[in-house]
């Protein structure tokens, strides 16, 4: 070997080498890359992966993200945490101090609580298709026909108009609840459910859920909000339906495109009843589900309360138990997320399942509040449109106005869930969208708006002083319950010390 091959040779080889390290360190790079944009990243793509479901009237998936514990980072001398809360001396609880003068009475005086009795069993129909939440099976020769009809609603709309409605469920409640007692006086209730469009037996099957379902001297009356819909049979054939209804029951409709929020608006101007129950369009309340958010409410009328929403399949219109183990948080683009109850929350529970569940945050779809506490905490934003950041902007306000927002896992409630919506919204969804979780960012997180503008691509920033209004200044009427509001909030999203983390994400950045 000549001394010239011998460092071409090794030239060669130093060359392969060389490339094989650039090769090694480029794929440490992206492996890198990949985890921290999984890490820090929610939502990749318009419907990609991990992505908000876009925007129906609607609630989440309830697909809960694992989070990691985080006892280590509360000190519960933090959160308000009054052991009255959980026993029958509701008259007694205040939230804070800015509420124990003024403000609405705790409780209900006694000649507006209802005696009430359960509510009947719905049977079982036989050989109806869907009974007992059962799914429906389409035949071969129909399927081309439910493709074409699931197009309307995006959900399998022959199926829903296979099943009777009211169609038998299974009793879903924890063994416990069924057993369980509450007060034999209970306030009475208005339904208000929006709708847009929705399908005849969707709709009609979420009312006499509701009728069925419900101790009838404890249901004031239904009230169907119609949302600007464009569909024939939801106009006078609709009002002389409901005109026969056993329970009273009727249509508002909005004059244009208004929207959820100022649809739920006018809903709740003409409740009569002492509770409001917002409703989604395309539910299925099972047995039981109203008496133990009523029996929380009489506790403390301060106290906001959802049932575990269930999974109506928009595939086959199954009934689907959902986790009692999940609640309401947020990612800093503030989309509504579902996340597993930290073992914190279950051991104040003393690590019983039925127990009211305390969430920092709400799906937004479906809730009882008390019609005068609505009000007192200025109900909903109004400048919001059409849909979305309302469910986190109520929960916010709750809880900095000294109330309490809670799951009831002894109530029960089915919902559709459809991978897309089915409504177009002028503006488009996405901008609509920012616009108002900017609205909520800047009303309700103070300081903590600027981690929603550094998180949130395509945010713009809105002018504060127009959206702190003094409706919105007075709700937020005590500096404590805004600490204690804070403290748990922070818990849920592992940020140990704000400013810290604030910093190295703008580093980052
Ligand atoms: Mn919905």
């Amino acid at each position: 070997m000549t001394f010239s091959s011998f460092t071409r040779k090794m030239r060669g080889r130093m060359r392969s080498n060389t490339c094989r390290i650039v090769l090694l360190t480029s794929l440490v790079w992206v492996i890198f890359d990949f985890v921290l944009i999984t890490r820090y990243s929610d939502c990749i793509g318009k419907d990609g992966w991990r992505c908000k479901r876009s925007g129906e009237f609607d609630v989440e998936l309830p697909n809960a993200e694992p989070l990691v514990d985080d006892n280590q980072l509360v000190d519960d001398n933090e959160i308000n945490t009054e052991k009255s809360l959980d026993g029958d001396s509701g008259s007694a609880v205040i939230m804070g101090q800015g509420f124990a003068s003024g403000g609405i009475s705790m409780t209900y005086p006694s000649v507006s609580l209802k005696k009430w009795f359960l509510a009947p069993t719905v049977e079982e129909t036989k050989g109806k298709p869907g009974e007992m939440g059962k799914p429906v099976k389409i035949p071969a020769d129909m399927k081309d026909l439910m493709k074409e009809k699931f197009k309307e609603n995006q959900f399998n709309l022959l199926a829903s108009d296979m099943i009777s409605l009211n169609r038998s469920l299974t009793d879903v409640r924890h063994e416990g609840c069924r057993r369980k007692h509450y007060a034999s006086k209970l306030p009475t209730t208005s339904i208000v459910i929006v709708f847009h469009n929705e399908a005849w037996t969707t709709l009609l099957r979420t009312v006499w859920s509701v009728i069925n379902r419900s101790p009838r001297a404890l249901l004031k009356e239904i009230i169907l909000v119609d949302d600007a819909s464009e569909r024939d049979f939801l106009g006078k054939q609709l009002e002389d339906y409901v005109a026969k209804l056993p329970v009273r029951t009727f249509v508002l409709r909005t004059e244009k495109r208004s929207g959820l929020i100022r649809a739920r608006l006018l809903g709740a101007e003409h409740v009569s009843g002492e509770v409001i129950t917002f409703l989604d369009a395309h539910c299925e309340c099972t047995e039981g589900w109203l008496e133990p958010l009523l029996a929380r409410i009489v506790q403390n009328r301060r106290t906001v309360v959802c049932p575990i929403i269930d999974v109506i399949s928009d595939e086959t219109f199954e009934y689907i138990t959902a986790s009692d183990s999940t609640w309401g948080g947020f990612n800093w683009k503030l989309n509504f997320r579902w996340y597993r109850v930290p073992s914190r929350e279950m051991a104040r529970r003393n690590n019983d399942r039925t127990a009211p569940l305390r969430t920092p945050t709400m799906a937004g779809g479906l809730f009882s509040i008390d019609k005068d506490y609505f009000y007192e905490i200025g109900s909903y934003d109004e400048g919001m449109d059409i849909w979305g950041g309302e469910n986190l902007e109520m929960s916010f306000r709750i809880w900095q106005c000294g109330g309490i927002l809670e799951i009831i896992p002894c109530s029960h409630v089915g919902h559709v869930f459809r991978d897309k919506s089915p409504y177009t919204f002028p503006g488009g969804v996405a901008k609509i969208v920012l616009h108002n979780a900017a609205r909520v960012a800047e009303v309700w997180l103070d300081e903590w708006r600027d981690f929603y503008y550094a998180m949130s691509t395509g945010s713009k920033k809105q002018q504060s002083k127009k959206l702190k209004t003094k409706k919105n200044q007075q709700t937020k009427q005590s500096n404590n319950i805004f600490k204690t509001t804070k403290t748990i909030l922070y818990c849920v999203h592992l940020t140990p010390n704000f400013k810290n983390y604030s910093l190295s994400i703008r580093n980052w950045l």
